[in-house]
């Protein structure tokens, strides 16, 4: 897997922090040994050279940069940064493959309102409504936590999603094959992992820290699998902020997912 650092924000002043993510996740992730699986966790690293407050430029920057890289690799890690850098990055994929489908683990749907150059609140509806995501291609895992307008939209469109309530219900194996048996049809895969979709007892860096969220464990046992499908093309985390970090434990949790995703 090629990663590459995106240390980009625009989260209306409420995502600050998140841009130092990358380079403190590199860092723990250097520390790691063999993984569970007895690989070594090393990677190719690149980066995508942001600037502080020109969003727009960022995200021609980062687009133009997955396009440039897509030969190189077969599977591609993004690391961010906040959630809006799932549009560019998203966009790169769309725009390249035919059929492109997107999980994203969450504990929001991230689809508030459509503003331009794309927040971090409403990347989804943005990437909908310009034709880059198809709304069928969209599965939600996590959910706990949204605005009336949001729930609306998801209704409304039929969007597939997995509340937080129903994985904790529902058998969690029997969730995991439910999404596998959608995902695996999709000529490509795209996997986007916002860490808030994991309680703040094991997540506590983030900016919106939801309880009643997945387990470290939990989490790790939904990507392993999806790393198992062929069409997986990449896959992005976002959201943790070092600055809200309790003892390190969400950038080191962060390391410990690309380590398992290797
Ligand atoms: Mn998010």
């Amino acid at each position: 897997m090629k990663l590459i650092k995106i240390p980009a924000i625009n989260g209306l002043g409420k995502t600050k922090g998140c841009e130092k993510a990358p380079d403190k996740i590199i860092s723990k992730l250097k520390e790691f040994y063999l993984n569970e699986e007895g690989m070594l966790p090393v990677s190719d690293i690149e980066d995508v050279e942001t600037e502080k407050t020109n969003v727009e430029e960022n995200n021609e920057r980062i687009y133009i940069k997955i396009k440039d890289s897509l030969s190189e690799a077969r599977e591609f890690g993004f690391l961010g940064g906040d959630h809006s850098i799932t549009y560019s990055c998203f966009k790169a994929f769309s725009e390249s493959f035919d059929n492109m489908g997107l999980v994203m683990f969450d504990a929001h749907p991230d689809c508030v309102n459509n503003f331009k150059p794309a927040t971090h609140e409403d990347f989804i509806k943005v990437l909908i409504e310009e034709g880059k995501l198809k709304k069928e291609n969209l599965i939600i895992v996590g959910l706990r936590s949204w605005h009336k307008s949001e729930h609306k939209f998801l209704k409304e469109n039929k969007i597939k999603f997995f509340s937080m309530k129903e994985i904790a219900n529902e058998n969690i194996h029997e969730v995991c094959e439910s999404i596998m048996s959608v995902a695996k049809n999709f000529d490509g895969l795209y996997v986007s992992i916002d860490i808030d979709v994991v309680d703040p007892a094991f997540a506590p860096g983030t900016g919106y820290p939801e309880p009643a969220g997945m387990t470290s464990r939990e989490l790790l046992y939904f990507l392993k699998k999806l790393k198992l499908l062929k069409n997986l093309k990449a896959l992005d985390l976002v959201e943790i902020n070092p600055e809200k970090d309790v003892n390190e434990m969400t950038v080191k949790l962060g390391a410990k997912i690309l380590s398992e995703m290797v």
